[in-house]
């Protein structure tokens, strides 16, 4: 082992699997070098990236591994037999299970959709994703006594105009994880986190735009990556950042119809008064 090997106090081995071309290779990348290729190649045989990241003045290395499934039969390295791919190979024990796949693919009135069926994937990657992930992981986390995060949204609990089928996929997400959580006892710990508007590309300016949200605060990815870290430690089964967005949940008790007077003021009634008063 080199000096800069045995500097990291933590190492950790991440293995990402996955059906061919769902983004494995783009994962790996985003992660060591902050790079995303549209026109990516299938992958032959593994790849590996390593990043090196401070976490509360720790070294933690991440090692990620990823192959392809396509590999496993047609590859010439599966053909020969070479010792890239290993057959078999079980790894070690699964302790975390992070659920975080999420995608909106539209943002605006329920009634302007012009072809339902197109957003069927928002359920498909927001809650099927979750479900067959935590599926197959459920035996190896029943013997580690392990744990499962899963990043829900605000949206869950709490009815925000025009994302009405996004909100139905987190909401779904939370029912599930709680129906799974009295199933699965105490031997697994299952944290649902429901986070307010985060800075990722799915709040990006075009999509808060035509949500009408430019004005709603974003908590940065950083902020929202430690409350989660910190809520993991402590075992939490529930979390909402920023901590304000808890108080609409009272809101949403003592007063619905006045709250939902608001919302629909706020991010239906009042953007037409705007865009009547600019044209
Ligand atoms: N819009 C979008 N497209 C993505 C994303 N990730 C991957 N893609 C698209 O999906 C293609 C395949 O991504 P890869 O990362 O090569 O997929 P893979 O899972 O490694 O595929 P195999 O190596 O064949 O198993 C890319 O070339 C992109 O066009 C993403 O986050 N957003
Ligand atoms: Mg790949």
């Amino acid at each position: 082992m080199d000096e800069q090997e045995t500097r990291e106090e933590y190492l950790f081995k991440i293995v990402v699997i996955g059906d061919s071309a769902v983004g494995k290779s783009n994962l790996l990348s985003r992660f060591a070098r902050d790079e995303f290729d549209a026109h990516s190649k299938a992958t032959i045989g593994v790849e590996f990236q390593t990043q090196v990241v401070e976490i509360d003045g720790k070294e933690v290395k991440a090692q990620m591994k990823t192959d392809s499934p396509e590999t496993r039969t047609d590859s010439p390295e599966m053909k020969t037999g070479s010792p890239v791919y290993r057959p078999g190979k079980t790894g070690g024990s699964v302790d975390f299970l992070v659920n975080n796949a999420a995608i909106s693919s539209f943002v605006g009135l329920f009634e302007d959709i012009t072809r339902v069926p197109d957003q069927t994937s928002v359920m498909d990657v927001n809650f099927w994703g979750s479900v067959y992930t935590t599926h197959f992981a459920l035996p190896h986390l029943r013997k580690s006594k392990g744990k499962i995060i899963t990043i829900c949204s605000c949206g869950s609990w709490f009815a925000t105009p025009r994302v009405s089928i996004y909100n139905a996929s987190k909401e779904a997400l939370l029912s599930f994880f709680e129906t799974l959580r009295i199933e699965v006892g105490s031997e697994i710990d299952i944290s649902v986190i429901t986070p307010g508007l985060v800075g990722t590309r799915l709040t990006n300016k075009e999509h808060t735009e035509k949500a009408n949200a430019q004005w709603v605060p974003k908590l940065s990815v950083e902020a929202c990556a430690k409350a989660i870290v910190s809520s993991a430690k402590r075992g939490d089964k529930y979390m909402t950042a920023p901590s304000w967005a808890k108080t609409l949940f009272l809101w949403k008790m003592l007063c619905p119809e006045i709250l939902n007077y608001i919302m629909h003021f706020a991010f239906i009634s009042w953007p037409k008064i705007l865009s009547k008063r600019n044209n």
